[in-house]
């Protein structure tokens, strides 16, 4: 005996019912969209019909709808001495009241009209064809676009620039250093120019299969992440034709109205991030326009009880969730607390405040609450406003959030000095509780886990070494020691590359008994062509011009060309310890983005985006120091 269609066997999900022609599957989703507008129609008629009804009960039951206790916010006012309550629940008095019986009359005629209006209109379309209901959605979905169109066409308020020195130059007066640099930019075009061959359009490039990738933080679509985060460094290295290849792709098919769930945090620091960094820098006002859409489509995220946003949302819908592995339904620290950059800049560039509220809505919120031994857990339920699990990092789930405390201070030209104390509380919290010694003299940052420190440091962590370096300035007195702290993480991750048979670090590291800054586990040994080694290499290069950074910076190019080199672009390797490592077939959007980029401002001169000048988001895109006498909110008309 076959068993009926719809039930599920052995757990199979039941197909949709499909209507229309199976050569076309395009068909299906429009006569789901026509069966929910025949749906709705009936929904509306019915929610009229009741509508209707409710008007024509006996007064009583109305008078129950004010005995909730609500009288005092419907009911303007009543006095009980005086006349009868009217329906509503006002009071009527002689040729009022016989007005007032004309009017309700009046109103029940056009109630009941009204009613009698949908159900015919309901009948009519339920006696239309497929096509023509077709035919009316299409015409009601393209007048959606055309409004659309007009409201991204209409130009933005004009709002001064800011001093944006240092865009182009930092030529190296050193030949050697000069020969380095080339080399880095050759890296660059080479891993551009097969992502332009292979995987255009797509978010990032297989360089093994020679095809395009993509991993679910970017949903479903293609949103050319590749192009969108490499923007920037095509532009400070002179690949302008690459550019303008990359704009025309922005301008054609760049595309937001897309039915795709996608990271919050990752489209914020390398779609907004890229797009406004590569409108500060060239001024081409699509890339504003661009990020300003994209923003807007992020909004919905932060419709939560608490305003903690979730960390995915659905650009179409507007419907957010969290990811299931977090925390008990929590959103992560480095996640909602890594937008401030890029919404201050929105705000500032579109006079609006939404993005700014927003952001600064989150820094209240977690100023207010109690921090177990000083330290952010990683994680926030946006539900109940609660910590989930007591786990501290400043690495992964935690990192940016620290580092956007810091870089908002920056930013605001340090006039935001609630962020810098922000940030000066947890980094002394963070001192205190997180920071070691190894036995053999090594720096290292662990994570607290629930009232314990495990003593493992992740490749992501190393960028911490920058961020001291770059807030020792500005300090409680310890600008000196930050410095230091900074120069010995530095040393902690260099040797953690320099531990490995490669020359790569792994994706985290131990400190336990005899070992030091290495992999123990086989599924931590990757490494997938990260940064924030690199980045703190040049942080702390800008700040003491000590060589060693250059050199070590050189050392891992050099195991970058050499392991992750083949000839579809750049991959990772799957182990750094063995010399014939296998590659993950990826090429990262942020090995453009950030890895090169900090690479080749290494061995340029400190006039390329100097630090006075230029704040990097946490993709290492550049975004320009809002002095305080260009900050508006208000879009005021000064210029470009
Ligand atoms: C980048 O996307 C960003 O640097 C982010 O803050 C965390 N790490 C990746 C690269 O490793």
């Amino acid at each position: 005996m076959t068993a009926p269609a719809l039930l599920p066997l052995s757990g199979r999900r039941i197909p949709p019912l499909n209507l229309g022609p199976p050569s076309f599957p395009h068909h299906r989703a429009t006569l789901r969209l026509s069966e929910k507008f025949i749906l709705l129609l009936i929904l509306s008629a019915f929610i009229t019909l009741c509508f209707g009804a409710f008007f024509f009960l006996p007064d009583s039951s109305k008078h129950k709808r004010f005995d909730l206790g609500l009288e005092d916010v419907l009911i303007p006012h009543v006095d009980a001495h005086k006349g009868a309550k009217n329906p509503g629940g006002f009071l009527i008095h002689g040729p009022d009241e016989h007005r007032h019986r004309e009017e309700e009359e009046r109103l029940r005629n056009k109630i009941r009209a009204d009613h009698e209006k949908a159900l015919e209109e309901a009948k009519e379309k339920l006696k239309k064809s497929r096509e023509e209901i077709r035919a009316e959605i299409q015409t009601e979905k393209n007048k959606v676009v055309q409004e659309m169109k007009i409201k991204e066409k209409k130009p933005l308020p004009p709002v001064p620039i800011p001093n944006l020195s240092g865009i182009n130059g930092g030529d190296p007066e050193d030949d050697d250093i000069r020969k380095k640099r080339e080399k880095i930019k050759e890296m660059m075009k080479h891993a551009w120019d097969n992502y332009r061959i292979y995987g255009w359009g797509h978010n990032e490039l297989r360089p093994i299969a020679k095809k395009g990738h993509s991993t679910n933080i970017f949903g479903s679509s293609q949103m050319g992440a590749t192009i969108v985060d490499a923007l920037d460094t095509l532009y400070i290295m002179g690949l302008h034709d690459e550019f303008r290849d990359g704009q025309k792709w922005i301008e054609d098919s760049l595309d937001f109205s897309v039915n795709s769930e996608v990271s919050v945090f990752e489209v914020n620091i390398r779609f907004i991030g890229g797009l406004l960094a590569a409108y500060y820098l060239s001024g081409e006002e699509i890339f504003k326009i661009k990020a300003v859409q994209l923003a807007e489509k992020l909004l919905p995220a932060f419709n939560t009880p608490t305003g903690i946003p979730w960390a995915m949302v659905n650009l179409k819908s507007g419907v957010g969730r969290n990811w299931g592995w977090a925390s008990a339904g929590s959103s992560i620290l480095a996640e909602f607390g890594t937008l401030h950059m890029e919404f201050v800049h929105l705000s500032y560039l579109t006079g609006d405040p939404v993005y700014y509220k927003k952001v600064m809505h989150i820094r209240r919120l977690l100023q207010k609450m109690d921090r177990p031994n000083g330290l952010y857990p990683n994680y926030l339920n946006p539900r109940t406003g609660r910590w989930g699990q007591y786990h501290t990092s400043v690495g992964g789930l935690g990192d940016s959030f620290y580092e956007y405390l810091l870089k908002a201070w920056l930013m605001s030209d340090k006039t935001d000095l609630e962020a810098r104390n922000m940030y000066d509380d947890a980094i002394e919290a963070i001192e205190k509780h997180l920071i070691k010694k190894s036995r053999g003299g090594l720096t290292f940052i662990g994570e607290w886990k629930n009232g314990h420190l495990e003593k493992k440091m992740g490749h992501l962590t190393c960028f911490a070494g920058g961020m001291f370096a770059l807030g020792a300035d500005g300090s409680r007195n310890k600008a000196g020691h930050y410095l230091e702290l900074g120069a010995e993480i530095a040393r902690t991750c260099h040797e953690s590359y320099d531990r490995t048979a490669l020359k790569l670090g792994p994706e985290s590291f131990k400190f336990d008994g005899a070992v030091e800054a290495v992999a123990v586990r086989q599924a931590e040994k990757y490494y997938i062509l990260r940064p924030e080694v690199i980045e703190t290499y040049w942080y702390l290069w800008r700040f003491t011009h000590d060589p060693r950074y250059r050199q070590w910076g050189w050392e891992a190019a050099l195991a970058i060309e050499k392991h992750c080199r083949v000839s579809g672009g750049f991959s990772g390797v799957k182990d750094v310890y063995s010399s014939t490592p296998a590659h993950d077939d990826v090429q990262q959007s942020f090995f453009l983005a950030e890895t090169l980029k900090y690479l080749y401002l290494l061995f340029s001169g400190d006039d390329l985006l100097p630090l006075d000048h230029w704040v990097f988001n946490t993709e290492a895109h550049p975004l320009p120091v809002l002095h305080l006498a260009n900050t508006t909110l208000s879009g005021n008309p000064a210029v470009r």
